[in-house]
């Protein structure tokens, strides 16, 4: 048994001391690693056992890396402003600036703890002033650029919590954080002009190697969608309504048009008679938010579009399944061929005239019938250009970013609104503008808590009064561009020196939750595409790979909270069993992308297999300079397997693999010390403490191994018996496989797995014969299966 408490002790002394960890990125020399993690929020909860997973496996990586001669960048910091700490603040009567340093240093403990190889030289904190100055800067070129307005918006208001919501902010209608009622607002606003990157933002997704789900899950919250703006004259007014659609195919069908309740036009064109309804109808659709906007009811203007094609009189309506925020907030509606314009005309009675038979031909619609629909709508198209009814347009669905919060723990926004009604930038020398002290954190009446800072908000400039923004920047500003700084986080003159960037950009891998796609994966893609447009990045991408870890569900397969007292604190792990336990069960429980549920003895299980290797490598006076040819083959197989399971992070089965090894080691009478030393090389990553004592024991050095060189196999002594092994699915066969003799059942479901075999579907009953073949049953039998090169 070894001394986990001990040796943790020692190697943390001993790796702080000798900066083992410390990157020069100075050193051009050797490749360049950068391996990046999503930094963690500063909550007053500390490490979250979730955290501890993602964090395992890039330390992983970045170990390899190091070993295998690269030059790694693995920086951590801390995601410090926003809410949560500011709500714990308005509770508890506590300054958040105080929570939050507290909370730092809690989380840098328990990260040291376990062990993990951070730079702490180049730890980036967000509300520190030398940080937040450059994203005050960064903002204040983008105000410059024109790719930041003060626009009149509608906004997500919270009244809970006193602040506007971004879209990724709002969960069906309630706040995501807490829960709270969220209603739809007109208020003006700071934003990024984000829409405005689309083009490049949906381009940059073919240059990077992400998760297709969540690229493809940009790609439709960007929603490019191109169609027909048409402009439809309505009668006894000098007015136009302009519609888009991506159907200009269909407008002999069309039966009547839809305006939302805020729309400019609505209050013009409802006659008298409609008018009290339509106050009430507006009255009540502001309750609902965009998401759940969906009711299908609605009110008559009184008033009739003519349509451009035909001439024919068609009433408009409003109802709020026509979102103001898209298109031009008007549709025509072609009930016959769209399902919500459908479930509206049958409850009003309105007509529904079909123009495409079912092989696509169009029918009803004059000199086009018989057309093919896609033609039909080239034609349409054309007239309408031709008569100036309308034209092709681009549009996007990805709204502007609200870039301001009626609250206080946050980045100071360096404009200022003078007298005259002008805005005004601070200068750059201006800049850190510091947050400043006040004693009432709430925002009151949607007034930001920075109201009060009455000295601070006024100021004079060149002779003339101004006020300053009260508003503080949204939590996910600093995020946008952390990646960048950790390259050179001391730097006073610019963000981050160009030449180092240079060289460390792009992030070559980056784990991070998935939940994070359409806010911070975006926002930190666009800050990154506009640095890039100005010159003062090396590359249009910032994350080259992205990774997404599952989550880890309490023992009771629930997700983890204190109210289900479900939650495994990883402080009391290490105490109970040793880093290296932890590190090891969480990458041992299942591939790393998918859900697993805690389990207390698998933790048990890690440290036995731990104490295992202990008393074989250290114990038991087997190693030597022997040979064993009866080792070697599988030696030389173990490096290869693992080496290239942590290069795809999967590291379950490189687990497995060590373990099959260090089992045949226990058979033998003398274990050569090369191989000893190379199992001990493998190991490491995943297990750091032992493996730093245990190299010390066996080979007598007095440097830490973390840069030893990493195992090579022999390509010649791997003999390449590979078998054929088959894969069915539902007792169908899918594919056939060339592998390696005795694989496990694990490593043919993890190939299932990665090659997405299953199409999401979950597994009730496996068959295994080995070298042979598996049989796999899912919960439904139409599946559609890729196969793909393993
Ligand atoms: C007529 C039509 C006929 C339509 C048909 C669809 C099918 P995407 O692809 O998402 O861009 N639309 C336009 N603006 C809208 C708004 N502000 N709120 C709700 N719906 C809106 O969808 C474009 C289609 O969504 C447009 O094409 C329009 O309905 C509707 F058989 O016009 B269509």
């Amino acid at each position: 048994m070894y001394n986990y408490k001990e040796i943790e002790k020692k190697w943390k002394k001993y790796w702080k001391e000798n900066e083992t960890f410390k990157t020069d990125i100075t050193n051009f020399d050797k490749p360049k690693y950068y391996i990046l993690d999503m930094f963690p929020y500063t909550s007053g909860a500390g490490l979250h056992v979730g955290h501890v997973e993602g964090y395992t496996a890039t330390d992983i990586l970045s170990r390899m890396k190091r070993m295998q001669g690269y030059n790694v960048l693995h920086p951590m910091g801390f995601d410090s402003f926003g809410l949560p700490s500011e709500q714990y603040a308005i509770n508890t009567g506590n300054s958040p600036e105080q929570f939050t340093l507290d909370n730092i240093k809690r989380f840098t403990e328990q990260l040291k703890n376990l062990g993990f190889d951070f730079d702490w030289s180049k730890t980036v904190i967000t509300c520190d002033k030398n940080y937040y100055k450059w994203t005050q800067w960064i903002f204040k070129k983008m105000y410059e650029d024109g790719y930041v307005e003060y626009a009149d918006m509608p906004v997500n208001w919270c009244e809970e919590l006193g602040t506007v919501l971004a879209n990724d902010e709002v969960i069906d209608g309630k706040s995501e954080r807490g829960g709270y009622p969220v209603i739809r607002k007109n208020m003006k606003q700071w934003v990024i002009k984000i829409p405005e990157y689309s083009e490049k933002l949906l381009d940059g997704l073919n240059e990077i190697e992400w998760p297709e789900s969540t690229k493809e899950m940009q790609k439709n919250w960007i929603g490019r969608s191109v169609g027909t703006s048409i402009r439809f004259k309505i009668e006894n007014y000098d007015l136009e309504l302009e519609i888009f659609t991506t159907r200009a195919d269909t407008l002999y069908g069309v039966t009547y048009c839809v305006i939302s309740p805020d729309h400019p036009l609505a209050d013009k064109i409802t006659t008298k008679e409609h008018k009290t309804e339509l106050k009430e109808y507006i009255n009540e659709s502001i309750k609902l938010t965009e998401q759940n906007g969906k009711s299908k009811e609605g009110i008559f203007t009184g008033s009739y579009a003519i349509n451009p094609i035909n001439n024919k009189k068609i009433p408009i309506w409003i109802s709020n399944y026509v979102l103001s925020s898209y298109g031009t907030g008007a549709i025509m509606a072609v009930p016959a061929h769209d399902a919500r314009d459908y479930e509206f005309a049958k409850r009003y009675n309105l007509e529904v005239i079909k123009v495409i038979d079912d092989d696509n031909k169009m029918i009803n619609s004059c000199e086009l019938n018989g057309l093919d629909c896609n033609i039909a709508k080239e034609t349409i198209n054309k007239w309408l250009e031709i008569h100036k009814y309308g034209s092709e347009k681009v549009n996007y669905k990805i709204r502007n970013w609200i870039f301001a919060r009626q609250r206080y723990w946050g980045e100071p926004v360096p404009l200022v609104h003078m007298e005259d009604g002008t805005i005004k930038a601070l200068k750059d020398e201006e800049l850190p503008l510091e947050l400043p002290a006040v004693d009432d954190y709430k925002s009151k009446n949607g007034q930001a808590p920075l109201e009060n800072a009455v000295e601070w908000k006024n100021i004079v400039i060149d002779g003339s009064k101004g006020k300053r923004e009260t508003c503080t920047m949204p939590g996910s500003a600093a995020s946008s561009w952390y990646y960048l700084r950790y390259v050179d986080p001391n730097n006073n003159n610019i963000f981050a020196d160009y030449e180092l960037l240079n060289h460390w950009m792009p992030v070559d891998l980056y784990l991070g939750g998935s939940e994070h796609t359409v806010g911070h994966l975006l926002y930190s893609r666009m800050w990154n595409h506009y640095l890039y447009d100005k010159g003062l990045v090396p590359t249009k991408e910032p994350f080259k790979k992205l990774y997404h870890p599952g989550m880890i569900l309490g023992s009771d397969n629930e997700k983890m909270s204190k109210s289900k007292g479900n939650v495994v604190n990883p402080d009391d792990i290490i105490e109970q069993y040793g880093a290296d336990s932890l590190r090891l069960y969480l990458m041992f429980m299942g591939p790393i992308n998918v859900t697993k549920a805690w389990n207390d003895s698998g933790v048990k299980n890690a440290k036995k297999f731990l104490d295992r290797a202990w008393s074989i490598l250290i114990e038991s006076n087997k190693i030597n300079d022997c040979e064993n040819k009866k080792l070697e083959k599988l030696y030389h197989e173990t490096i290869k397997k693992v080496t290239e399971d942590y290069e795809k992070l999967s590291f379950n089965t490189a687990i497995s693999s060590l373990m099959i090894f260090l089992k045949a080691c226990s058979k033998e009478e003398s274990i050569p010390k090369e191989y000893a030393v190379g199992f001990i090389k493998l190991l490491n990553p995943i297990a750091p403490f032992i493996t730093e004592e245990m190299y010390a024991k066996v080979t007598h050095k007095t440097i830490s191994i973390a840069h030893e060189k990493w195992p090579i196999y022999d390509k010649n002594i791997i003999a390449s018996n590979l078998i054929n092994f088959v894969i069915n699915i539902n007792n169908k066969k899918k594919t056939v496989i060339k592998c390696k003799q005795n694989i496990s059942q694990e490593e043919i479901l993890n190939y299932i797995y990665e090659n997405q075999l299953l199409n999401d579907l979950s597994i009730e009953d496996v068959f295994f014969v080995p070298n042979r073949m598996i049989n796999v049953l899912t919960n439904k039998n139409n599946i559609k299966v890729k196969v793909k090169e393993w």
